[in-house]
């Protein structure tokens, strides 16, 4: 991201809150869980539409998710475009496309790191099977996390991998559409666990960089290890201009996969300030802010518009600081007057802030209360029976 377009100043809360657009999950709405259990809930959704009716409704309560992400296989219908279709009908639109290759007994070594040719090709086939999809639903990202690693030295060559992954990845980029990019994402560890070949942002900024200006590197909250300065993360790949988006959740231990926000609300916060000072909230920015989170034992709908709600406020506290009171704090070297600035902001209530802004989009100001008031939470537990598996944990 250009610095030029880093307006000093604080800018304008109201407008921009409005403008924010975050993007939900599918598997969000289905069911999930852990290795352990999967807690099925009544009324989830049994098909990809009604994934997106769910989604629908987050955004007939926020008013600022007007996107759902699907995830293939887990998403798979006969028609895609039907399936924007039915999308536009209800207000959303389908947003990113997350490609799976972790759920196959075929990829017990690895995907497009894998030793053998003849499972990289059924990879490599997946992920252009995506960039097909993408086409049928007017998505322009194409989120790629590969599960690939090895869990004991000396199991296959570290470097060889990079190679592997480098050339699938070219592939894949080489059959994107002008308009369309490739989000690589990282993540620490899990499942494998000696080496993973994408664990960090370094290694997913520089196969980016090889690839070209379409690819950039996807930042998903719960992919580090604790303690990790993720703001940090954010500044150094806005400021290359490399950041493609961001998968919010929440950690305490590993990938938890919890609500944003819920877990660290002031590490969202730091996030968000940097996403504002480097210019990338608005959706012009090209920065998709995403949510990837599975609800396994609270109910979904709710889970997702207080998440929503979440990201709202630290985007908030993030507008509030001061920053020309906090650039000329920083120019002068005082430390804890610059500190007590961004303090400031993070200490405000936001919240009758955002109810005013959602009000004057012709919302109601609370939209967990509307949600509960709306009878769409008993309407699909009376419709739906025998609702499917999200697929993530299963
Ligand atoms: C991997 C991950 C990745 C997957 C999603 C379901 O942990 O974050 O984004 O696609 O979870
Ligand atoms: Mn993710
Ligand atoms: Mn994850």
């Amino acid at each position: 991201m250009d610095d030029s377009t880093a307006s000093p100043g604080t800018s304008e809360p109201r407008g921009a809150l409005a403008g924010q657009r975050i993007e939900l999950p599918s598997w969000a709405f289905g069911n999930s869980g852990t290795r352990f259990k999967v807690f099925a809930q009544r009324g989830v959704p049994r098909t990809p539409h009604e994934k997106v009716a769910d989604a629908a409704t987050v955004h007939r309560f926020t008013g600022v998710a007007p996107s759902v992400a699907l995830h293939i296989p887990w998403d798979r219908v006969s028609d895609y475009a039907e399936l924007a279709k039915f999308a536009a009908d209800l207000g959303v639109s389908i947003g990113t496309i997350n490609a799976n290759v972790f759920q196959d007994d075929a990829y017990v070594l690895g995907s497009v790191c894998s030793p053998d040719p003849a499972v990289r090709r059924k990879a490599v086939d997946h992920l252009l099977q995506c960039v097909d999809i993408m086409d049928a639903t007017g998505s322009r990202d194409l989120k790629l996390w590969f599960a690939d690693g090895t869990n004991y030295p000396g199991q296959d060559d570290i470097r060889a991998r990079q190679d592997r992954l480098a050339e699938a990845l070219d592939e894949t980029y080489r059959r994107l559409g002008d308009h369309q990019r490739i989000l690589l994402e990282y993540k620490l560890f899990e499942p494998a666990f000696y080496t993973t070949d994408v664990p960090d942002w370094g290694t997913a900024y520089a196969h980016c960089l090889t690839l070209g200006d379409r690819a950039q590197v996807v930042v998903d909250t719960g992919h580090h290890a604790p303690g990790t300065n993720i703001e940090f993360i954010v500044a150094v790949l806005l400021r290359a201009d490399k950041l493609g988006g961001f998968d919010f959740n929440s950690r305490f231990y590993a990938d938890d996969d919890l609500m944003v926000g819920a877990a660290d609300p002031f590490q969202l916060f730091r996030i968000m300030f940097e996403v504002v000072r480097g210019g990338a909230l608005a959706p012009e920015s090209g920065v998709a802010f995403m949510l990837d989170q599975c609800h396994n034992i609270e109910p979904k709908i709710p889970a997702q518009i207080r998440s929503v709600m979440n990201v709202q406020e630290a985007t908030a506290k993030a507008l509030l600081v001061d920053r020309d009171a906090l650039a000329a704090a920083q120019r002068a070297g005082d430390v804890l007057g610059a500190n007590a600035v961004l303090m400031d902001a993070y200490n405000t209530d936001v919240r009758p802030l955002v109810a005013s802004v959602r009000e004057d989009m012709g919302l109601d100001p609370d939209p967990i209360a509307a949600y509960a008031r709306s009878g769409y939470g008993e309407r699909i537990v009376a419709e739906r029976v025998g609702g499917e598996q999200a697929g993530w944990g299963a």
